[in-house]
């Protein structure tokens, strides 16, 4: 055919076809053969989100009740349009003059396509690009009800919250488990308005003063020239600003420790990290510091098991969240204050309240429990929700104030002025993951990406135009209002107080915290980042910065290094430990947990089933690993498998079972190729398959609980796993098995196994 609009000219044709384009077609024009298509053409009804997938109720932003579907928006009708909702025929092709011709300036779907693609995305983060989030419920046990009269805190009121997990470094596209401080920020949607626990996992800061913030980030992020290394700080500039300005040195050190690579954001603490100025109705105030405590325990990664799921999983604690809300095991924490007496020295035992590089310890203010936080659903969508998603220091409610810790102070300023660049404007808060659940009523009006339809001709107070409203609360109606603290009579000067001098006692009390283990890490860490930078003098800086904590730790990491250990240049006092600071020591539930069950056709696929059950009786995950994807065994109770040795690797799983050949005593491992060999049964476990080695070494590596059964633990030894070893179990069935191995999982891992043990 020569007719060079006839292609064109058919594709409308087929558009006005009844039954694939509008209801009616042209009448008397019969339609082509129908062509065969992959997509359904009958339009069916929206697919609704699942129902524990939806976000909070949102209001609009002027407090209306939107629906729980107006954030639904996607995909709910049957026909595609453009974004003025005019309907389309076609979205595969420009319009073109003739099928190998020129693109048609009039072609405005395609121009109005490609122009909202090229903006799809938006800055990211200057700092915790990269996070995940969760949608869930607080609940308040009252406890607090003598110290703040914050409404939400009030017994079994039950408040909406957003909470999202974030590393600070890297970028929105890097890896999960690299060794960093994590984000711990909550919006509490509260009937008396937003309040934002904009928090992390360590509690202390890098820095005294928020001027500090664009020096210690351009520290930490990657090289300006060749933009290296992503995520990490294990490099020359980190490490020069840290040992240079030592008041960091408190947060690096936890960053050096286990605390710096979390094993889920599930099993981590967070912080609020300043100290607050809780007020009471009667308007007494205390000061306090938040905790959250996660009832999982508080657990990390290895190093290297960090490292590898930087590989095989950059997702590793995105996923971890997702699927366990998912499968219905919710995480919890508790909130919980430490209170101090709000006095005007603002000081708690020596320790200044006000210095944001200064822990208390919970031996000499126990966290009080205040509160019960439940993430119980994930969101539909990650832009409109974890990108969009705007914290800020300021978010504050009445009972909850803020102090003159100067970190604070900046911060006041910081959130507020970034989501400008990074949302693109001032109405930021009308988007739905922003916009409060208490009524708003506010006299801000226009600007950038307006939703609002505001009312009324008198927008600015006094007016008598729009009857003098809105009227002004008072503290009987529930406004906000600053403490009136009384600021001394000073001088202005760029200084910071003599009490904030002190930069390493409270390191050496971390330190003398922890277990021997614990301490492996942190000179094993110390000596991995040390060593990853290029200059000698970055090196040398950062060994006499240890020397001034503790004499032995800069031994440890000097020796690692080739380098000689410095004298301190401070004097190195004893300090009490804080015993509540080791991770180290006790036990925990194990809800969640993922177990690995190595077997193949040739297992004992009824153990197998049988520990599956009692997996998933007991609240943890079973995922069965085999050569090949499918299933074992036949028939209605056939096991499906979900790894296999190719997609399978140690970092996913808590702890391994083996399930060995009944009757044999040979282990099952690699049967496939055993079998060509079909040695003597002592010869099975040199037929292991080689990933399976690793996983059972690296598993082993790694402190992890190893289980076998039916002779599984022939296989042990080829790994390099020894039988006796602690922590490595032989039982006389799966579930005998399982049982020893979910006892060891209680203590995290098998900590007998690092050298030097606890
Ligand atoms: Fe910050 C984001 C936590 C000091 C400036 N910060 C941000 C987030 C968390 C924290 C969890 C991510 C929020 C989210 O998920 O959207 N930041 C802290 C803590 C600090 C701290 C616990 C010290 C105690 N931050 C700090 C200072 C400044 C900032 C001193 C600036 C002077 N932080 C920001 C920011 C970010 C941010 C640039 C980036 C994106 C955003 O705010 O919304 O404004």
């Amino acid at each position: 055919d020569t007719n060079p609009l006839k292609h064109a000219a058919d594709k409308v044709a087929d558009a006005l076809r009844p039954g694939s384009g509008p209801e009616e077609g042209i009448p008397g024009k019969p339609g082509p053969e129908t062509p065969p298509v992959q997509e359904p053409v009958e339009p069916r009804g929206p697919l609704p989100p699942k129902p524990d997938q939806r976000g909070p109720e949102t209001v609009s932003p002027t407090g209306q009740p939107t629906g729980a579907d107006q954030a639904d928006v996607a995909q709910r009708d049957s026909r595609l349009t453009d974004a003025q909702g005019t309907r389309l025929y076609e979205t595969d092709h420009s319009l073109k003059a003739g099928a190998r011709g020129p693109v048609l300036l009039q072609d405005h779907h395609l121009r109005e396509k490609v122009m909202h693609f090229d903006h799809e995305r938006i800055p990211e983060r200057v700092v915790h690009a990269r996070g995940a989030a969760a949608h869930g419920v607080f609940q308040g046990y009252g406890t607090a009800a003598n110290v703040t009269k914050a409404a939400f805190l009030a017994k079994d009121v039950e408040t909406p919250v957003f909470v999202r997990f974030s590393t600070v470094l890297g970028s929105r596209g890097s890896s999960d488990t690299v060794r960093d401080t994590r984000g711990f920020a909550t919006k509490f949607y509260t009937s008396e308005g937003v309040f934002d626990l904009v928090g992390n996992n360590i509690p202390v800061f890098f820095i005294q003063d928020a001027i500090k913030f664009p020096d210690i980030i351009h520290a930490g992020k990657p090289h300006p020239d060749r933009e290296i290394p992503q995520a990490q700080s294990a490099h020359d500039t980190f490490w020069d600003f840290v040992t240079l300005h030592t008041e960091a040195t408190h947060h690096t050190l936890w960053n050096m420790s286990d605390r710096g690579i979390p094993r889920s954001y599930r099993m981590m603490e967070g912080f609020g990290v300043h100290t607050f100025r809780l007020v009471n109705a009667a308007g007494e105030t205390t000061l306090v510091k938040f905790h959250w405590k996660p009832k999982l325990g508080v657990h990390s990664l290895v190093w290297e098991e960090a490292q590898i799921a930087n590989g095989v999983d950059p997702d590793f604690h995105r996923r971890d969240l997702a699927d366990a809300i998912e499968a219905g095991a919710h995480p919890q924490w508790e909130l919980g204050i430490q209170t101090f007496p709000d006095t005007p020295d603002q000081t708690f035992e020596g320790i200044d309240l006000l210095d944001p590089t200064n822990l208390v310890p919970e031996e000499l203010a126990p966290v009080q429990p205040i509160g019960l936080l439940t993430l119980n659903a994930n969101p539909s969508n990650y832009f409109a929700e974890t990108e969009q998603v705007a914290f800020h220091v300021g978010h504050l409610v009445p009972g909850i104030d803020v102090t003159d810790d100067p970190l604070l102070a900046g911060r006041l300023f910081s959130y507020l002025d970034t989501q400008i660049t990074r949302l693109g404007g001032p109405n930021f808060p009308q988007l739905p993951i922003n916009r409060p659940h208490a009524p708003v009523n506010d006299m801000l009006r226009d600007g950038m990406h307006q939703t609002a339809v505001h009312r009324g001709v008198a927008p600015y107070k006094p007016n008598s135009l729009d009857g003098g409203c809105p009227f002004m609360a008072g503290a009987d109606t529930g406004a906000f209002i600053e403490t009136p603290v009384e600021v001394p009579a000073a001088r202005k000067v760029r200084e910071a107080p003599e009490s904030f001098a002190d930069h390493f006692s409270q390191p050496r009390r971390f330190w003398q915290s922890m277990t021997p283990v614990e301490k492996e890490h942190i000179i094993g860490a110390y000596t991995f980042e040390l060593g990853k930078c290029y200059e000698q003098a970055v090196k040398e800086r950062g060994l006499k910065v240890l020397a001034n904590i503790d004499a032995e730790l800069c031994a440890q990491v000097a020796a690692g290094l080739g380098l000689p250990a410095p004298d301190p240049t401070e004097t190195v006092e004893p300090v009490e430990p804080s015993p509540a600071l080791s991770q180290v020591g006790a036990t925990w539930p194990t809800d969640g947990r993922i177990i690995g069950i190595v077997t193949d056709e040739s297992g004992d696929l009824d153990g197998v089933r049988a520990v599956r059950q009692a997996v998933l009786d007991s609240g943890m995950v079973p995922l069965v690993i085999a050569p090949a994807g499918g299933k074992l065994g036949t028939g209605g109770d056939a096991i499906t498998v979900q790894r296999t040795y190719v997609t399978a690797r140690s970092v996913e799983f808590d702890a391994v079972l083996v399930a060995g050949t009944p009757g044999t005593g040979k282990d099952a491992l690699g049967a496939r190729d055993a079998k060509a060999a079909a040695g003597p049964a002592g010869e099975q476990a040199a037929a292991t398959d080689p990933r399976v080695g690793l996983l059972l070494a690296e598993a082993f590596r790694h402190g992890k609980a190893i289980g076998g059964w039916a002779g599984a633990d022939a296989v042990f030894g080829t790994a390099g796993v020894p039988a006796d070893a602690p922590g490595v179990v032989v039982g006389d069935s799966g579930t005998a098995t399982l049982e020893q191995v979910t006892q060891l999982l209680g203590s995290h891992r098998v900590w007998e196994r690092f050298s030097p043990a606890v």
